[in-house]
């Protein structure tokens, strides 16, 4: 049976754009010392680091991370650390070996240590072209095209098979491109809505390299990091879905994007070179249906392309005054 209290979390890829803030989030919630967070390469920011416990593992070798999770007498993991779908594609072999090796081992280790819970995220990238790409629904056509999306169905019937087979109660999501203004996003498709910003603010121009009517589901980090954390703590009665949450917030073109930014920076100019992502993106969403998130774990997201465009500039504005951006 699964422990039931939450007492030491462990984060994978906690140098990463949505690990880097999860962390600090889970530490402000949990306290610094009940959550450990770890990466494979990438030297951590100070502030992960002097906040609490750093490990540096690999989730593709399990020992080194059975070495933390005893060391830390670890209960709680979010497997944050993954390939996303543009790297993927020039490295396939690494996305299966991370996504789905490392994920297995992940599942194996905390079903042998009987863990409370387990994070596991997926991604629209799980859909196709033969998806409906409006209002995708939640239960719907998964026969993605890139390697990461591959992963990321075979990721949720992993976690969903661990659920009923072994009792392991294991969640997640279906994240749209995530927007955050304190760690770049990379190897992803969705990538330029972050680029975008940085670019606006430092050189008041960007070539983009989808085109200007490609439309994505995006999402805010604010809002990421809540819905995250409130879909791990909802009580496991509500929820009919373990592993595939569709979650939405806002969709918009390329063009609409730079239009937004245009309004506080009137002279930002966008330019448009498609490569290899436009052919990524078109399989994609472009608008999401999240009612079972809503209905389940009551997720609602806060920012739409407005409030998230102007907190983005203030952000990235303020840290280019202080001269560091
Ligand atoms: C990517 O673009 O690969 C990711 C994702 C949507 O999962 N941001």
């Amino acid at each position: 049976m699964a422990k039931l209290e939450t007492k030491k979390i462990l984060v994978t890829g906690s140098v990463g754009q949505i690990g880097s803030e999860l962390t600090l989030a889970l530490r402000r919630k949990y306290g610094n010392d009940n959550v450990v967070a770890t990466g494979r390469k990438t030297k951590p920011s100070e502030i992960l680091l002097n906040s609490g416990p750093f490990e540096f593992i690999d989730i593709t070798d399990r020992k080194s991370v059975e070495k933390v999770v005893k060391e830390y007498n670890i209960d709680t993991i979010y497997n944050m650390a993954a390939i996303l779908s543009a790297v993927g594609e020039e490295k396939p072999l690494l996305c299966w070996d991370v996504n789905i090796n490392g994920l297995y081992n992940i599942l194996e280790i905390a079903r042998e240590f009987e863990m409370a819970k387990v994070f596991v995220p997926s991604s629209i990238a799980a859909f196709g072209p033969e998806t409906p790409q409006e209002n995708t629904p939640q239960e719907t056509i998964l026969k993605p095209k890139t390697m990461y999306g591959v992963t990321k169905v075979a990721g949720e019937l992993l976690g969903d098979y661990y659920f009923k087979r072994f009792g392991l109660d294991v969640r997640g999501v279906r994240y749209p491109g995530i927007i955050s203004s304190e760690t770049l996003p990379g190897g992803g498709t969705t990538d330029y809505a972050v680029e975008i910003f940085y670019e606006a603010i430092k050189n008041k121009k960007y070539t983009c390299f989808v085109k200007k009517d490609t439309v994505l589901p995006m999402m805010y980090m604010p809002d990421c990091i809540k819905g995250t954390i409130d879909l791990m703590e909802t009580d496991i009665k509500n929820l009919k879905h373990h592993c595939d949450f569709n979650m939405a917030s806002m969709s918009f073109s390329a063009e609409e994007l730079a239009n937004e930014i245009k309004k506080h920076i009137p002279d930002f100019v966008c330019k448009y070179k498609p490569d290899f992502r436009q052919a990524i993106a078109d399989t994609w969403p472009k608008t999401i249906n999240d009612i079972s998130a809503r209905k389940e774990w009551g997720w609602k997201p806060k920012y739409n392309i407005s409030t998230m465009t102007k907190d983005m500039l203030d952000k990235l504005g303020k840290r280019y005054e202080q001269g560091t951006l």
